[in-house]
C-alpha cells in the first residue's frame, strides 16, 4: 500500500498534529507495569515483519525472540528480491531468514507470490504470448512456494487484488496477461501444487476503512472458492490511522470470519500521523492508538479457535516502520525505538489475555 486512503493533506495536517503537541518523544516509558511478553499472553501466533539486516541486532533479536512467535519478511520474499534482471532467482536472504526462524522454532510466513505492485522487468521484456508468459508465471511460483515447502505456514498468494476504492480488481502486469480473474485462481492452484500444507492467503488493506473494498474482497473470495481455487485463508491487513472509528476493524475481521477460513491479522500498525486533526493531542492519539492495537485482538479473539490464524505486527519497535518514511514523526508500532513498550503494548498484551481467558 503506498498511498491508501490517505490524501497527502491529511497527511501532512497528521504531521501538523503530531508537531503541535510535542514536548519531545519521552525519554522513558511512560508507566504502564510490566507488559507480558505478547507472544505468552497470546493464545494464536504473534508475528512480526523482519528484514535480514535485523538478525544482526542483537536488541532486536532479543526483542523478536521474547515478544513473537512467528515472522514474515517484510520485502525479501518478494519479487522485488529475488527475481534478477535476467530471469534468475536469488535467495540467499529469504533463506537466512527461514533459517533463524527455524534455529528458533518460529513459524515463517511468506509474502508475496503475486502483487499488482511488483513487476519485475525479466517478467516485462518477456513475450507477451499468455502460453510462454503463464508458463513463467507458474514456474516462479513453484520455485518459491517449493523452496519453502514444509517450513511456511501460509503464503500470501495474491496480494491487494481489490482496486484502491474498491470498483472492481486492480489491473496489471498480471491481469493484463493471464486475465483479471484467471491469474488469481492460477495462482492458487499453481502454490497448491507446489506447498500442500500452506494455507494460502488472499491478503488485502483498508478492508475495515472502505466498506465498499471489503464488499469487493468478499465477493472475490466467494468467485474464487467457487470457481474451486484453493482459498485456505484471508489476511486483513490492518493499516489503521489511530482515529479510525471504533468497530470498524471488528465489523471487517467479523465479515470475513464468516468464511469460516482462518483469518491473519497480516500487517497491523496504528499511524498516529495518518489520524486527521479529530485528534490533535498526543494523548488523544496514543490512547487511540492503544485502542486499535486491543480491537484487533478482539476481533481475533471473537473469531473461532481454528480461524486465528496470526495476529502480525508490521514493524516491531517504532523505528523499524515503513511509515517512517511517509513520516519521521510517525511512532505506529507497540515498541518504541529502544524497544521499550509503550501504552499500545499494555493494550494489546491485555486484551490478548482476556482473548486468551
Ligand atoms: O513494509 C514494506 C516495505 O519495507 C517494502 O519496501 C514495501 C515494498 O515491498 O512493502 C512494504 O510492505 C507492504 C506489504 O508488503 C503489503 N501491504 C502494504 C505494506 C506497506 O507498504
Amino acid at each position: 500500500m503506498r498511498s491508501g486512503a490517505f490524501n497527502r493533506r491529511s497527511v501532512v495536517a497528521g504531521a501538523l498534529a503530531l508537531a503541535a503537541c510535542d514536548r519531545p518523544a519521552r525519554s522513558a516509558p511512560a508507566d504502564i507495569g510490566f507488559v507480558p511478553p505478547l507472544k505468552t499472553a497470546a493464545p494464536f501466533p504473534v508475528g512480526t515483519c523482519l528484514q535480514v539486516a535485523h538478525l544482526d541486532q542483537p536488541d532486536w533479536v532479543n526483542l523478536a525472540l521474547t515478544q513473537c512467535s512467528q515472522l514474515t519478511p517484510e520485502w525479501e520474499m518478494k519479487m522485488e528480491y529475488i527475481v534478477q534482471p535476467d530471469g534468475g532467482l536469488l535467495f540467499d536472504r529469504p533463506d537466512r531468514i527461514a533459517g533463524f526462524a527455524r534455529a528458533n522454532g518460529m513459524r515463517l510466513y511468506g509474502t508475496t507470490l503475486v502483487w499488482y505492485a511488483q513487476k519485475p522487468k525479466a517478467f516485462e521484456q518477456m513475450a507477451a504470448d499468455p502460453a510462454s508468459f503463464g508458463k513463467a508465471y507458474d514456474s516462479y511460483i513453484t520455485s518459491v512456494a517449493g523452496r519453502y515447502r514444509g517450513q511456511v505456514a501460509g503464503w500470501d498468494v495474491v496480494n491487494e487484488a481489490v482496486a484502491e476504492d474498491g470498483n472492481g480488481w486492480r489491473d496489471s502486469l498480471w491481469s493484463q496477461r493471464l486475465g483479471a480473474f484467471d491469474h488469481m485462481k492460477r495462482a492458487f492452484h499453481v502454490a497448491r501444487a507446489a506447498d500442500p500444507d500452506a494455507v494460502l492467503f488472499l491478503n488485502d488493506y483498508n478492508l475495515e476503512i472502505i466498506p465498499k473494498k471489503l464488499d469487493t474482497f468478499q465477493r472475490l473470495v466467494e468467485r474464487l472458492l467457487a470457481a474451486g481455487a484453493p482459498v485456505g485463508g484471508l489476511g486483513c491487513q490492518t493499516h489503521m490511522p489511530a482515529d479510525l472509528a471504533a468497530g470498524s476493524l471488528a465489523k471487517a475481521v467479523a465479515a470475513l470470519g464468516r468464511f469460516g477460513l482462518p483469518v491473519h491479522v497480516s500487517e497491523l500498525d496504528v499511524s498516529l500521523s495518518r489520524a486527521r486533526q479529530r485528534f490533535a493531542r498526543r494523548a488523544d492519539l496514543e490512547a487511540g492508538q492503544a485502542r486499535l492495537y486491543a480491537e484487533a485482538a478482539q476481533a481475533l479473539g471473537a473469531l473461532p479457535a481454528r480461524q486465528r490464524f496470526a495476529l502480525t505486527l508490521w514493524g516491531l519497535r517504532d523505528r523499524d516502520s515503513w511509515l517512517k518514511g511517509e513520516n519521521a514523526a510517525d511512532m505506529p508500532a507497540v515498541f518504541d525505538d529502544q524497544g521499550r513498550p509503550k501504552p499500545a503494548a499494555a493494550a494489546l498484551a491485555a486484551a490478548l489475555q482476556e482473548v486468551r481467558g
